[in-house]
């Protein structure tokens, strides 16, 4: 489908700059009429982001790279949330129409208690740590952050997860009434993403609710969302409101958007290239030359062992 191939072409990639620009006129012209009724198209953004209230006792963690930090301008004004439009700078442009408070998280499927949090209580389940991490966009631009949060395993033992919890599914918002693409079909929306629960279960995978020792910013996620190193940046799902423990292999967007780009795993892996592009190498936002991209984006020594024996190129 046309509108869907469009959006995850990387805008550096494109070699046919007309064809590009025909299909993102496609793309815009099918927004405006979906968005002819009843959603008047935003105002731009009417200041600079305003920089978020500080978080206090924030513990320095062992799970940080020591890399040069990726500036925060950067972080927050070059973002893929589609649910607030597919440029790269509609996030930072719209998502100050997210409502973060009051905010609620549910978790339900394979636990005892399945519960619906208000999120003033989920940061209280573990101490918030600082923690810096690579992060790698499957379009091949990636960044160093130094995210705030905790483990998501620390979420099991609230929750009590039974013996029949093999993945995790996390769901997104999707209010079209605060997000004026969820109108629009370019993914299958909710925005729905999913982990194994061993993958889970990992202490590197992170819940997090800022950055930059700040409060997230709503174009990254507020105001909780998921970070998974090793991965590609779409399975890391902004905006929480859903924890599903499930039996399954949950089916996610951009599984259904496109299965033969997108697989479960989406581990980083220089060798298996995209249908449509290599993945050896990444450019760092504000940088100009590109360096190689590592298996596992790096962190090989602390999840490769959760691969043993699977085919990653089968598995991709
Ligand atoms: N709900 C939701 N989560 C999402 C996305 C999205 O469009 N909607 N985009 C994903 C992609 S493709 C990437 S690369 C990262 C981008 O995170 P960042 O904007 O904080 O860099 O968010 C991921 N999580
Ligand atoms: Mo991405």
């Amino acid at each position: 489908m046309l509108i869907k191939s469009a959006v995850d072409i990387p805008p550096s990639e494109i070699t046919d700059p007309d064809l590009f620009a025909r299909r993102r006129h496609f793309i815009q012209g099918a927004a405006a009429s979906a968005l002819a009724s009843g959603f008047g198209l935003p105002a731009l953004a009417a200041a600079a982001p305003q920089r978020g209230e500080k978080f206090p006792d924030i513990r320095k963690s062992q799970w940080t790279v020591d890399e040069k930090l990726t500036p925060y301008e950067s972080v927050t004004t070059y973002n893929n949330f589609y649910e607030f439009g597919p440029d790269k700078d509609d996030p930072a442009k719209h998502a100050h129409r997210l409502k973060s408070r009051p905010w609620t998280i549910t978790v339900e499927g394979e636990v005892k208690r399945p519960q619906t949090f208000a999120i003033e209580d989920v940061l209280k389940w573990a101490p918030l740590e600082e923690r810096i991490y690579r992060f790698r966009c499957v379009e091949g631009w990636s960044m160093v952050v130094p995210w705030i949060g905790f483990s998501f395993s620390e979420i099991a033992r609230r929750v009590e997860i039974t013996g029949n919890a093999k993945y995790v599914e996390f769901v997104s918002l999707a209010d079209a009434e605060q997000m004026p693409y969820v109108r629009v079909p370019l993914l299958d929306w909710p925005y729905v993403e999913g982990l194994r629960i061993d993958e889970a279960m990992h202490p590197l995978t992170l819940l997090a609710a800022g950055l930059y020792g700040e409060v997230m910013p709503k174009q990254n996620g507020a105001p909780l969302r998921l970070i998974v190193p090793w991965k590609y940046g779409f399975k890391s799902a902004k905006s929480i409101v859903k924890i599903r423990f499930v039996r399954d292999m949950p089916r996610s967007s951009w599984m259904k958007s496109a299965p033969q780009e997108y697989g479960f795993y989406s581990n980083v892996n220089p060798e298996v290239p995209h249908p449509r592009w290599s993945q050896a190498q990444e450019r760092r936002l504000g940088e100009f030359l590109k360096r190689k991209t590592l298996p596992f984006n790096g962190y090989a020594e602390q999840v490769a062992a959760l691969y043993a024996g699977m085919d990653l190129r089968r598995n991709y």
